[in-house]
């Protein structure tokens, strides 16, 4: 029976299969019998869960890193590199999940009903009328990270009559306009959606010239890494609302320190805030662990994942 290293915690029925078909041990393991971590063939783990440098490198036998999500970026890739160990996520069957989340938030953040909700509960509706909102047709929506998880919200979005541009690394010749520069993009659209990978490679990379870019009637949604945005910038932003310097909106998903968020945002009238909600369905994540738990068998079985993370 091989021996996994489990970082991070599953559903009852996931952790069954585990159970049944793996030795699992946690880093208190570990810890109280070193020995063990010659015998770890596996770290099987979630997107929002560090995997450690230094526990990878206690780990001789290591094969295979699974994770429970897309994401990748607390994961040592470039030492799994190093060591030939294969690092698989679960990309697409979280796709529809995400994108859902990401244009309800929207939705949500234009039409203000979280504030209609309370407006209502409160009994203001009886003496008043809940001031008008923003519509999303017609708007401009830019994309930031036109991977999977973007072209499906593409995808679903072009049903509500909007126009749509997207930035990333690289021009992917799609239906959609391409924009190299992101500070561009902002500044063309009165809606910008961020699901790109987090990482080095996209950290900040919405800072104070990109939010001045999109406006004091653009709105920002992050469906991604609160690692993209640049948290101190943005707030500053949403405090300045529709003035000069400042952004109309903002639907976050994600933030810096999870689940510490910046007690700033929790003052503010002009922010949807959302705990990382996005593949966070009943169906979703039951595909997403059995994706992972294959990965692993596939592994051995085959010495190949099915959905390895593709190197850099
Ligand atoms: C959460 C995600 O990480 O897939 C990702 O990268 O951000 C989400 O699915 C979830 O905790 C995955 O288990």
């Amino acid at each position: 029976m091989k021996t996994v290293l489990q970082i991070g915690g599953f559903a009852p029925e996931i952790q069954a299969q585990l159970d049944a078909e793996f030795r699992c041990l946690d880093l208190a393991d570990l810890d109280r019998e070193p020995g063990l971590a010659d015998t770890v063939s596996a770290i099987v783990t979630r997107s929002n869960q560090e995997v450690p440098a230094d526990v990878v490198r206690r780990l001789p036998a290591l094969e295979i890193i699974a994770t429970c999500g897309v994401g990748y970026d607390l994961i040592p890739r470039a030492l799994a590199a190093e060591r030939g160990i294969v690092v698989a996520n679960t990309p697409d069957v979280l796709n529809a999940a995400v994108a859902e989340l990401c244009i309800g938030s929207l939705l949500a953040l234009l039409r203000r009903l979280p504030q209609a909700d309370r407006f209502v509960r409160d009994g203001r509706w009886k003496t008043a009328a809940f001031p008008l909102a923003t519509s999303l047709a017609g708007k401009h929506v830019g994309i930031v990270g036109m991977g999977r998880i973007g072209k499906e919200i593409a995808r679903k979005l072009e049903m509500f009559g909007v126009a749509l541009a997207y930035h990333g690394r690289t021009d992917q010749r799609l239906a959609w306009r391409y924009e190299a520069d992101l500070a561009a993009l902002a500044r063309d659209c009165d809606i910008l959606i961020l699901c790109a990978p987090g990482g080095a490679d996209t950290h900040h990379l919405v800072d104070a010239r990109v939010l001045n870019a999109l406006g004091p009637h653009g709105y920002l949604v992050n469906v991604a890494r609160g690692s993209l945005v640049d948290e101190t910038a943005l707030l500053a932003a949403l405090e300045a609302g529709g003035t000069a310097g400042g952004i109309a909106g903002a639907a976050l998903d994600v933030f810096d320190n999870e689940p510490d968020i910046d007690p700033r945002f929790l003052l503010l009238d002009n922010v949807l805030l959302t705990p990382h909600l996005g593949s966070a369905t009943h169906e979703t994540r039951a595909a997403m662990a059995q994706l992972m738990l294959d990965n692993v068998r596939s592994w051995f079985r085959s010495g190949r994942a099915l959905t390895p993370v593709e190197p850099d």
